[in-house]
């Protein structure tokens, strides 16, 4: 998950998203009036609200969750790291500078330490050494410095059990499934504080019903040996996430620590990288304990420079900035068809709006990067910005389902089933 500066195009995307509310507001209120199933077609995509709608609100509160919901996503995502007391939250980090405003709180400015994780030392307050209840006294903020700020310290940090219920109230609302898809966080530096998240993940599915196979549920995790362990105690999809450190001028990954390997390999002292897992050998050894991988998605399609400048890419769009729109894609790589001969489900991340996140191919569209890997036959993606990817995946729809434009513009398949709005066009 790379952090990489510029700004560019907000204005844009919150325009597009206001648009779309207020279209899929006016379908949503249409479709409800009749049920609706949807006749057999290719199947859908996932789309994976990434730390709620991280593109609009601050990340991972029940607000960026909520939204993430309202515009289409079918699982929304928390990160979970463990309080002092052993509580789940949803937090992208253990350290909560950049994400809440807790260094402007004076009582707890006494918190603020120097920590390792996963061998890197880092300055802040960490979600070990505070208790829920002075959690609850934070508020988030947005952490993309490009991204609104308007919203911060509006919202306050959820617990794993209040996203679960979240979603279970949205989904009786909607009539449709909504999952979550919760990541352990740095399960080695949580275990060794005394504070492991796998069982404590698995208690709380418990405690709502939903830790079995058939549970609208994915356990991600970077690390290998909690994934299975999580296989030797429950049923739940489980899923490998593959990550890197950068990509190279002539689009080859790159790896570097602590991107290099899951860090649990690290401590062990097993050689190797991410990318080991994604060979034939490595997806075989990822069947024998998850049910898919979610990887960096330049493993699935890289990019190259345009031109180089140097050791790097020349600003080829003359923006005075060297970043993705500088790139042009590589043909896309045998991953998806390996990871599906083995019966893995692939969900690349992290699919952005942001201009200088697009690959030149693309246009400064982000629509045309989600039907590239739609067309590439991903199952499910992770986006900041759940209403586009939804767009996205009608007009995958409209594409590769021979029943979909009948339904858009008659509300009726060829069989005759009732097929109407946004809602059908994206499987639900
Ligand atoms: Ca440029």
């Amino acid at each position: 998950m790379k952090h990489t500066h510029a700004t560019r195009a907000r204005g844009l995307a919150a325009l597009a998203a206001f648009t779309l509310i207020a279209a899929s507001a006016a379908i949503t209120t249409a479709a409800a009036a009749e049920s609706s199933a949807r006749p057999a077609g290719p199947q859908r995509p996932l789309v994976i609200g990434h730390r709620g709608t991280s593109g609009y609100l601050p990340e991972h509160t029940l607000e960026s969750y909520a939204l993430a919901i309202e515009l289409g996503a079918d699982y929304i995502e928390p990160d979970l790291v463990a309080t002092k007391d052993g509580v789940l939250i949803a937090r992208h980090e253990p350290n909560l500078i950049a994400t809440t405003n807790v260094k402007d709180l004076p009582a707890f400015a006494s918190r603020r330490r120097t920590a390792i994780v996963d061998g890197v030392a880092e300055e802040g307050f960490f979600a070990s050494d505070f208790t829920y209840a002075e959690i609850r006294q934070l508020r988030a903020v947005q952490a993309f410095g490009e991204r609104d700020q308007g919203f911060n310290g509006a919202y306050r940090i959820p617990t794993f059990d209040e996203v679960i219920e979240l979603a279970k109230r949205k989904a009786a609302d909607e009539g449709r499934v909504i999952g979550v898809y919760p990541e352990t966080k740095h399960p080695t530096y949580h275990r060794n504080l005394g504070l492991p998240l796998e069982d404590r993940l698995l208690t709380v599915l418990q405690r709502h019903g939903w830790n079995h196979r058939s549970s609208p549920v994915f356990i991600q995790s970077f690390e290998q040996a909690n994934l299975k362990y999580l296989r030797t105690r429950t049923s739940v999809k489980l899923v490998q996430l593959v990550d890197a450190d950068d990509v190279a001028p002539d689009g080859r990954i790159t790896y570097a620590p602590p991107f290099d390997r899951p860090y649990d390999w690290a401590v062990a002292g097993r050689a190797g990288t991410f990318g080991d897992l994604l060979t034939p050998a490595g997806l075989a050894e990822v069947r024998t304990y998850a049910d898919g991988i979610g990887p960096w998605k330049p493993y699935l399609i890289s990019s190259a420079c345009v031109r180089m400048a140097g050791t790097g890419c020349a600003d080829v769009n003359g923006d005075g900035l060297v970043n993705d729109a500088d790139r042009k894609l590589l043909p896309p790589t045998a991953v998806v068809a390996n990871a599906h001969a083995l019966g893995l489900v692939v969900h690349p991340y992290t699919f952005r709006n942001e201009q200088r996140r697009l690959a030149s191919d693309f246009k400064g569209v982000p629509v045309n990067e989600y039907l590239a890997f739609y067309e590439l036959g991903v199952d499910g993606l992770f986006s900041d910005f759940a209403d586009t990817a939804v767009v996205a995946r009608s007009l995958w729809a409209l594409k590769n389902d021979p029943d979909a434009a009948r339904c858009l513009v008659q509300g009726r398949g060829s069989s005759g089933v009732v097929c109407r709005g946004l809602r059908w066009l994206n499987g639900n």
